[in-house]
């Protein structure tokens, strides 16, 4: 007799479909099975692998079988960087540019990132949800199922804290897992104007508070000429490892300061941006076994030109992850999709790392072992895909094969 046992979680079968299983080191492209078949049992997957080898005592305790109608299947995709919650928006400000006005004349008219941390502050915890909500949508029908989220606009405690508790709250009502990031240190807001070690100690105060409200689950800074230097951060770092957080950082975006190399001696989780990054850099990372955030979004509306130095990050073994970096200044983009194209076509990264840059090496970007590869044990989060290849995926220039997308075992 089979094994069957009614008492156990009911497991589900998902057949006739191809998975790309994103598993390291498998002996195909992609971890690609041509003809698959998953077992998931709860909010896992308990068995992953060809159909011709799926045990019969396994077959037997499926109560459930879905046909994936001969779907691609990927883990979900997990966008991990992102500031997805901000009051207002900054087209005006896009259209004033393309009109002629220059980036200083726009700040002097109260314009840039200070704009948007006004328009947070005024906003309410409502406002900024249905907003972000809106975003989120817009992600999860491109395949997301966990993202991360950075605080950064508020910039004051209780302005942070209500960002913070709005991105916890999106996790609870849409089907997706999001991991709260800490941006304390993204700007100087106006009340610090030219006091930034000031402002730097105040992110020293808000930060214990946070985490004990169980609001950070990392933490992140932006180490730039226009923001913050590597001292500041380097505070704002051993403040985060005496209360046991990881931290990653908003490094080499503009110009070098050396942000990946103080990065790595913290174990950051990831250096992302990167376009300055050094060689020492990349050394440094691969030695912490930092994953290299790359923005493609940012680099295209920044209309920027450096590249990162993705063939040395290759060289090192150093894990590339690629994300959205949703936010409204340098990258208003809301298809994780759009950004798998453009970091084949901008940064030459193959179909293949790209699509592993958004799941397998994303994860490791926010510390989680449990998911980002379709394997046993990993988190039954999983999308199927109207396509032929896996490399149409990131082919396409804004189109949307998404079918469906199972979010921890259930059918979204
Ligand atoms: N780097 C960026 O590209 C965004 N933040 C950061 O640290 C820009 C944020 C903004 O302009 O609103
Ligand atoms: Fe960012």
């Amino acid at each position: 007799m089979s094994t069957l046992d009614p008492t156990s979680t009911p497991s589900t079968l998902w057949t006739n479909c191809q998975a790309a299983t994103l598993v390291a080191g498998a002996n195909s492209p992609y971890g690609l099975l041509v003809d698959a078949a998953l077992v998931v049992q709860g909010d896992n997957l308990l068995w992953v692998g060809a159909r011709s080898q799926l045990p019969p005592e396994l077959l037997a305790v499926c109560q459930r079988q879905h046909d994936a109608g001969g779907a691609l299947i990927t883990p979900g995709l997990i966008d991990c960087h992102t500031h997805l919650i901000y009051g207002g928006d900054r087209a005006t400000e896009f259209e004033m540019r393309l009109n002629g006005a220059s980036y200083e004349e726009i700040a002097r008219a109260g314009g840039g990132i200070a704009s948007t941390v006004q328009a947070t502050r005024t906003a309410g915890a409502e406002d900024l949800q249905a907003s972000a909500a809106k975003r989120l949508r817009q992600l999860i029908d491109s395949g997301v199922t966990t993202l991360e989220i950075k605080s950064g606009y508020g910039l004051a405690l209780e302005h942070e804290r209500k960002c913070l508790r709005v991105a916890r709250a999106l996790g609870q009502s849409h089907a997706v897992d999001v991991r709260n990031t800490f941006l304390g240190a993204h700007a100087i807001p106006p009340e610090f104007a030219g006091r930034a070690d000031d402002y730097v100690e105040a992110v020293l105060q808000m930060l214990p508070v946070l985490h004990a409200e169980g609001l950070v689950d990392a933490v992140d800074g932006f180490c730039e000429r226009i923001a913050f230097s590597p001292a500041h951060i380097e505070r704002v770092f051993a403040a985060a490892a005496a209360l046991g957080i990881p931290v990653k950082l908003h490094a080499e975006q503009l110009s070098d300061s050396g942000g990946a190399q103080l990065a790595a001696r913290y174990g950051a989780l990831s250096c992302d941006h990167l376009e300055w990054l050094s060689p020492e850099g990349v050394q440094a990372m691969a030695r912490s076994g930092s994953v290299a955030v790359l923005l493609p979004g940012a680099y295209y509306f920044l209309r920027e030109t450096k590249l990162p130095p993705f063939d040395l990050l290759r060289q090192h073994g150093v894990p590339m992850a690629i994300s959205t970096d949703c936010n409204p200044g340098s990258s208003p983009c809301t298809s994780l999709l759009l950004m798998l194209n453009m970091a084949c076509t901008l940064f030459r990264l193959t179909p293949e790392e790209s699509l592993a840059g958004v799941t397998r090496n994303a994860a490791l970007a926010l510390g989680l072992q449990d998911r980002g590869v379709l394997a046993a044990g990993k988190r039954a989060d999983f999308v199927l895909w109207d396509v032929q290849s896996p490399a149409e995926l990131s082919y396409a220039l804004g189109a949307n094969p998404r079918i469906q997308t199972v979010f921890k075992g259930q059918v979204v």
